[in-house]
């Protein structure tokens, strides 16, 4: 897929997962008309974006800094160099001939159409609350980005739990040059404001059901990042929901908490729709990304409607389905799958509200929070990797022989025994998410070599500092602060040549 071009990844799409062009007369029920999302492979040069967006008489509406996801509205009809290639109609994507010209122009390494994402929980929130065990904490600090409709601040059961941008007074100024101004809690990227300010209670519920698990764990090292992509009315877009995975990527999230999703008919591959590549962006961060199964009541790997990103199959996603209590049998309104659906949680919530109140909510949404609650207890417990985490939550179920890839519901207990099973892994500069902000100086050297850094957080670090052929120079673990680091690398003037950083 290295060398096609726009035209031809939308037809690769189309003919490769999607099907035949009779398949495409109707519109899945989340898309949002005129909009498209592309990433560019980094090697294409401006001026070819420039002629593209001019030939589709594209407008460029956002553009997410850390993954470059690219929103394009288009407005017109489109036809390439002449040739009824393809168009856009407004509605659908739709082929109106396949043919061979133009396949090798551009590079692309993703491109989609924007779709409404929405938490489609049923208003049904009867039934019995779960009695739940809590696995104890540790004290490693773990932060959880919760991207839902934003969070009321103020509300007592969530205002200490918040996670701090300190780099950033709000002053009226992007103090960090993040082009985002004052998002000192994290960001409305809704609405482009800066307070994440909840105007649904959704994510007010979600974040303080997450918070009741933490501190029923006795927990006090976690902080939660609020990142808003859906609005008053409980949608939002794609978009909106890859600029807050960018932002939690940058910021060093250890966990996202996404109980939102999309329906489309058309299956679709996680490596080239944009949602699902910024999800794989973020687990090569070392975050873990738990996501709801939906609400449709249906077996999504049946289902000739999908639900993203739940069905994505990628390996840094947990999908949780919803069950009620006690016989722990599925909820009738949640999804589930084999192969799509990995555990299920309680569906049922008690949990802050709008206006400093409590209330129930009843969804996959909830069940997606207890298990985002029972994965950041776990991240207390230094030195283990995501992936560890993500085994341990599905390897540590209660097995009650659901319709799920586990067959049970979460059990934090179980899921911790698991964790501690395995060997806590020796975590690496480069997983730490600090690659970016990682040099080493004067670089090659025949002399002393400085070695700078920026942290989000206090912790300790493992680096790696290799000569240009790959053999292993030094190996240590470092004390790292928030902020700015230096360290002057002892190995002597002898090593002189070309090093790089693991
Ligand atoms: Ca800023
Ligand atoms: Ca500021």
């Amino acid at each position: 897929m290295k060398t096609t071009t726009v035209l031809c990844l939308v037809w690769l799409l189309i003919i490769c997962f999607i099907g035949p062009i009779d398949r495409l007369a109707g519109q899945s029920p989340n898309q949002i008309q005129r909009e498209l999302i592309i990433k560019f492979e980094p090697s294409t040069p401006n001026p070819t974006i420039q002629a593209l967006m001019t030939a589709y008489n594209a407008t460029e509406l956002a553009r997410s800094p850390l993954c470059d996801f690219r929103l394009w509205r288009l407005d017109s009809l489109l036809w390439i160099g002449g040739d009824p290639y393809f168009l856009v109609d407004g509605d659908t994507l739709t082929i109106q001939q396949s043919g061979d010209k133009a396949r090798d122009e551009l590079e692309v390494e993703s491109a989609g159409q924007n779709f409404q994402v929405e938490h489609s929980d049923p208003n049904t929130p009867n039934g019995a609350i779960c009695s739940r065990s809590f696995p104890p904490a540790g004290g490693c600090p773990v932060t959880v980005a919760v991207i839902d409709s934003g969070v009321e601040p103020s509300h007592p059961h969530l205002s200490s739990w918040h996670w701090e941008n300190f780099e950033e007074p709000v002053d009226g100024l992007d103090n960090e040059s993040n082009s985002l101004i004052d998002d000192r809690i994290g960001y409305d990227f809704y609405n482009r404001l800066w307070m994440p300010r909840d105007s649904h209670s959704h994510g007010t519920h979600v974040a303080g059901i997450i918070v009741k698990e933490f501190m029923s764990s006795g927990a006090n090292t976690i902080d939660l990042m609020h990142l808003k992509a859906i609005g008053a009315n409980g949608r939002g877009s794609i978009f909106a929901a890859i600029l807050a995975i960018d932002y939690a990527i940058e910021k060093d999230a250890d966990l996202i908490n996404f109980s939102l999703g999309y329906r489309s008919t058309r299956p679709l591959t996680e490596k080239l729709e944009p949602l699902g590549l910024a999800i794989y962006k973020a687990g090569l961060h070392d975050i873990l990304f738990i996501c709801s199964a939906g609400n449709d009541g249906a077996d999504i790997d049946a289902s000739t409607t999908h639900f993203f990103p739940s069905e994505f199959n990628l390996e840094n996603i947990i999908s949780v389905a919803a069950v009620k209590c006690p016989s722990l049998s599925l909820a009738s309104y949640s999804n589930s799958g084999s192969a799509s659906v990995d555990v299920a949680a309680p569906g049922l919530a008690h949990s802050s509200v709008l206006s400093n109140g409590w209330d129930y909510k009843a969804g996959t949404s909830m069940a997606a929070a207890y298990t985002t609650g029972t994965a950041a207890v776990l991240a207390t417990h230094c030195g283990y990797s995501t992936t560890q985490i993500r085994d341990a939550i599905i390897g540590g179920v209660e097995e009650v022989g659901l319709p799920v890839s586990s067959e049970g519901v979460l059990n934090g207990n179980l899921a911790l025994a698991a964790l501690m099973s395995s060997p806590p892994l020796p975590r690496t500069a480069a997983a730490d998410g600090l690659e970016n902000s990682l040099r080493l100086y004067p670089n090659p050297s025949e002399g002393p070599l400085l070695m700078e850094w920026w942290d989000g957080m206090d912790r300790e670090i493992t680096v790696r500092i290799h000569a240009a052929q790959g053999r292993l120079v030094l190996a240590t673990r470092l004390a790292s602060q928030r902020g700015q680091n230096r360290w002057n690398c002892p190995f002597p003037a002898t090593q002189s040549g070309l090093f790089f950083l693991t």
